[in-house]
């Protein structure tokens, strides 16, 4: 069953169907008989559905993302949650991040406000491998991100909860690592799961281990950032600016004062978006794993949080 109480739900019907043939696909609020649902695809799910599918083997989600999904108190423990993984989302998210660093590293807000004054002024450009960026994540999204932007010569660090290795990027972990990390970032880019011990990450604490100047850019979830310790930052100049494609409330209200900030760039959290027929294919190759008693891909460790 295809279940968002947000999402248009034909691309999805279709997608599934092409993709299961074999199965009823339902979306929801046309459930049916509650008891037929083995498999749910969820986003933002109306309040109150989980808990009246009894016969629910797997819950997979439609983004990257599941908090809110995670420790949903109507998703039965021994029930699988899945998150999304398909290809797609990967590219998508690489893509805006390499697209906003180049914005910031080579000042095109400031040739906007230039042009705005029709003013000709060449400003000074440094090489990429003197602008150090930093990616908070390095999960699918984030190991893909830092790998990307090291292979055009920037330099780039990475910070997790667990050691890695990626060349080409010095990789910090753990609260013992932040310190370092933030105190090297000129740009920070924020693709951290949001959990208990990530909200609020992008707050006052942190930016004022960023050198002045710095730039934020948070393409994970609105609930990593405090928005007053942010403005605060961006008002004093602290922070140079920032690009947000998440806000801890969505659709950003009308009368919401970032929309105007002269240093702030928003998008409607559409860094990277959940292609309907990939993502099909992802949870029938997922289905067929778990009817084959094979491992899933992608599922989520709930005491972790992502
Ligand atoms: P993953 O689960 O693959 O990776 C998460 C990374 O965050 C891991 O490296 C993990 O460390 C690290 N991490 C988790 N908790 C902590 C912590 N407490 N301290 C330090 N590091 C931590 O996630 P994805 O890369 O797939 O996605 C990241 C997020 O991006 C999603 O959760 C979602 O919120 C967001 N997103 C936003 C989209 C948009 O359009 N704006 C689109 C898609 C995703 P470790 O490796 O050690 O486990
Ligand atoms: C996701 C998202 O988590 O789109 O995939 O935000």
């Amino acid at each position: 069953m295809f279940a968002s109480a947000t999402r248009e739900p034909g691309p999805w019907k279709a997608a599934l169907d092409a993709a299961l043939p074999a199965y009823d696909v339902r979306v929801w609020p046309e459930v049916g008989a509650p008891d037929d649902v083995r498999y749910v695809l969820l986003w933002k799910p109306p309040a109150g559905l989980l808990g009246t599918l009894p016969n629910l083997e797997v819950a997979f989600s439609l983004g990257a993302g599941v908090d809110g999904l995670v420790d949903d108190p109507e998703l039965p423990p021994g029930i699988p949650l899945v998150k999304m993984g398909e290809p797609g989302l990967v590219e998508g998210m690489w893509a805006y991040v390499l697209y906003h660093v180049l914005r910031y590293h080579r000042r095109m807000p400031e040739y906007e406000a230039q042009q705005a004054r029709r003013e000709w002024r060449e400003l000074d450009q440094r090489p990429h491998r003197a602008c150090r960026v930093g990616i908070m994540g390095l999960g699918r999204l984030g190991a893909a991100t830092a790998t990307r932007l090291a292979a055009l010569d920037f330099d780039v660090a990475g910070w997790s909860r667990s050691p890695h290795r990626i060349e080409g990027v010095t990789c910090h972990h753990g609260d013992a690592g932040l310190d370092a990390f933030l105190r090297r970032t000129d740009i920070l880019v924020c693709l951290l799961p949001l959990t208990e011990q990530t909200r609020g990450i992008i707050g006052a604490r942190t930016i004022a281990r960023l050198p002045r100047g710095a730039v934020v850019i948070n393409a994970a979830r609105g609930g990593h950032q405090v928005e007053d310790e942010l403005v605060a930052a961006l008002d004093s100049g602290h922070l140079s600016a920032a690009t947000l494609d998440v806000f801890a409330t969505e659709p950003l209200p009308a009368a919401h004062p970032l929309w105007a900030h002269p240093r702030v760039t928003i998008t409607p959290h559409v860094a990277s978006i959940t292609d309907p027929v990939a993502a099909a294919l992802e949870v029938a190759e997922n289905v067929r794993r778990h009817e084959a008693g094979e491992p899933m891909a992608g599922v989520v460790d709930r005491s972790l949080g992502y």
